[in-house]
């Protein structure tokens, strides 16, 4: 069986450098997978921003849409027209009073996975807090009940089980950026490690 195909050249512009396209949608964690039910699932904020916390019930109350976005894993591969539900990121973001000298986010996971994003890269509308993949629940090992999805850079942006986002006015580094990964991760320049 074959499990990942090379790009033909119609998909070279949809598929970066360096990426094969996977069959299926494999599953990347670093660790377990937390089994958080939705009625026990929270998000906070903190930091350059008011605390607040997040029920499910809030989350579902602001604007939802479908949308469609590729898929792309550092360790080479890629996902095309992923189907999500969920959040715009700046709907939720018009929510909150940020203060002017937050510039950066960090997202943290249920599980202490953590992966930060400037405010820029964070609050674009291709940006979702996504809880139904293919018109079916979230599935746990994908992140659900809800998890940050950012097409426009390498996957372990998207972080899974969001918790937490924490308002910053400096880059701090989240999991794998602490870990050699580079700091912003675009696929189509190819940012995979620090350094380069
Ligand atoms: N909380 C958390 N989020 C995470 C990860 C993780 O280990 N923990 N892995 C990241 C990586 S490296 C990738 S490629 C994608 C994988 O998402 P998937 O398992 O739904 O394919 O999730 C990202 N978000
Ligand atoms: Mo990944």
């Amino acid at each position: 069986m074959k499990y990942f195909e090379k790009p033909g050249p119609e998909m070279r512009d949809r598929v970066p450098p360096g990426q094969h396209l996977a069959k299926g949608f494999p599953v990347l964690t670093y660790g377990d997978t937390p089994q958080i039910a939705r009625t026990d699932w929270k998000l906070k904020t903190w930091g350059l921003v008011e605390r607040q916390t997040f029920t499910w019930d809030d989350m579902m109350a602001l604007p939802q849409q479908d949308f469609t976005a590729d898929f792309h894993c550092v360790t080479t591969w890629s996902k095309l027209d992923v189907q999500w539900t969920g959040i715009p990121v700046p709907e939720f973001l018009a929510t909150l009073q940020i203060q002017p000298t937050a510039t950066h986010v960090m997202l943290h996971c249920f599980g202490d996975y953590t992966t930060n994003l400037t405010l820029e890269d964070f609050n674009r509308p291709e940006n979702f807090f996504a809880h139904t993949l293919s018109g079916e629940p979230l599935p746990a090992d994908h992140g659900g009940p809800l998890r940050v999805v950012v097409p426009h850079l390498y996957a372990w942006k998207s972080a899974k089980w969001i918790s937490g986002i924490e308002f910053l006015p400096q880059e701090n580094l989240g999991f794998w950026e602490r870990n050699g990964y580079h700091r912003r991760g675009e696929p189509f320049a190819e940012e995979r490690y620090a350094g380069r």
